[in-house]
């Protein structure tokens, strides 16, 4: 176990590296999830490691859908379970919504493993697990294809942080709303998404259980203008200026010919 000192620039980065490498060496993290955290670090860096206005909006739009959903279901995977098992369980609550283990890489022991952290953090009852998950979703061959019939099979709003491409073009041919939490802006989880919130699940999903409880408050006909004004082309759009304009201004920063 690395001992990372908080004093290093690098702190909140690391720790999070290393929670990912603990739920692999505990075998609930799959191996590519280990890249997959790399491949949001380096996406990271390049959206300046904050939350940006682009994830705010989305995320407004997000919570708004799930708080109009009639069956709205959070998916959880090895990397969520690592990193943000409390904010997972505080947001099913404040919905409030179903939580569902669905993998990529599915085998018995990480579903379990994965809903006994969950447990662990609160969560009462948790879908998905062994012969829970006996319906399919159609045209889709991965192990991700099997689905709780109470859950996802029925789910008309599924927030999916760290998803793959294929399951939320086929979420979406059946019909539901699907929210993803991805740093990669090009990715096609991002565009195939009805709201792509840009950001590192860590910061985004205690904001998103904040968005939730204040926007209760809200009666349903707001929070349905919220979710008609929302677009999700103009949100990738700004993501990518957002880095195109970071990394003209880093470059000129560094450029001696500026001086
Ligand atoms: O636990 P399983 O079996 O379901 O497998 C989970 C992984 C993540 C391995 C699986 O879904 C996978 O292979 O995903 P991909 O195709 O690598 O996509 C992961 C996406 O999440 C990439 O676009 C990354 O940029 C992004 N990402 C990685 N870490 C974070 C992230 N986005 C937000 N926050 C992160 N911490």
């Amino acid at each position: 176990n690395a001992v990372i000192p908080p004093t290093h620039p690098r702190y909140r980065s690391l720790l999070e590296r290393e929670k990912v490498v603990e739920g692999a060496k505990e075998g609930y993290v799959a191996l590519q999830g280990l890249i997959a955290q790399g491949r949001g670090e380096c996406f990271d860096y390049l959206i300046g490691e904050e939350t940006q206005s682009f994830a705010m909006k989305a995320m407004e739009a997000a919570a708004a859908a799930l708080l109009l959903a009639k069956h709205p279901v959070i998916s959880v995977n090895g990397n969520v379970a690592a990193l943000t098992p409390r904010e997972v369980v505080q947001l099913a609550e404040a919905v409030p919504a179903l939580i569902e283990v669905n993998l990529f890489y599915r085998t018995r022991e990480r579903e379990e493993k994965i809903a006994e952290i969950l447990r662990r953090h609160g969560a009462v009852k948790v879908l998905g697990v062994g012969e829970d998950a006996s319906c399919t979703i159609p045209e889709l061959f991965s192990e991700r294809r099997r689905v709780s019939c109470e859950g996802i099979y029925k789910a008309d709003v599924v927030l999916v942080p760290l998803e793959d491409g294929d399951r939320t073009e086929a979420l979406r041919r059946m019909g539901k709303t699907v929210i993803a939490i991805d740093l990669n802006p090009l990715s096609r989880t991002a565009q195939a998404a009805s709201i792509t919130i840009v950001d590192n699940v860590t910061r985004a999903m205690p904001k998103l259980v904040e968005a939730v409880k204040a926007m209760k408050a809200l009666d349903r006909g707001q929070l349905a203008q919220i979710l008609e004004r929302y677009d999700n082309k103009k949100t990738l759009a700004d993501a990518l200026r957002h880095i195109l304009k970071r990394l003209e201004q880093l470059a000129n920063s560094l450029d001696p010919r500026n001086a």
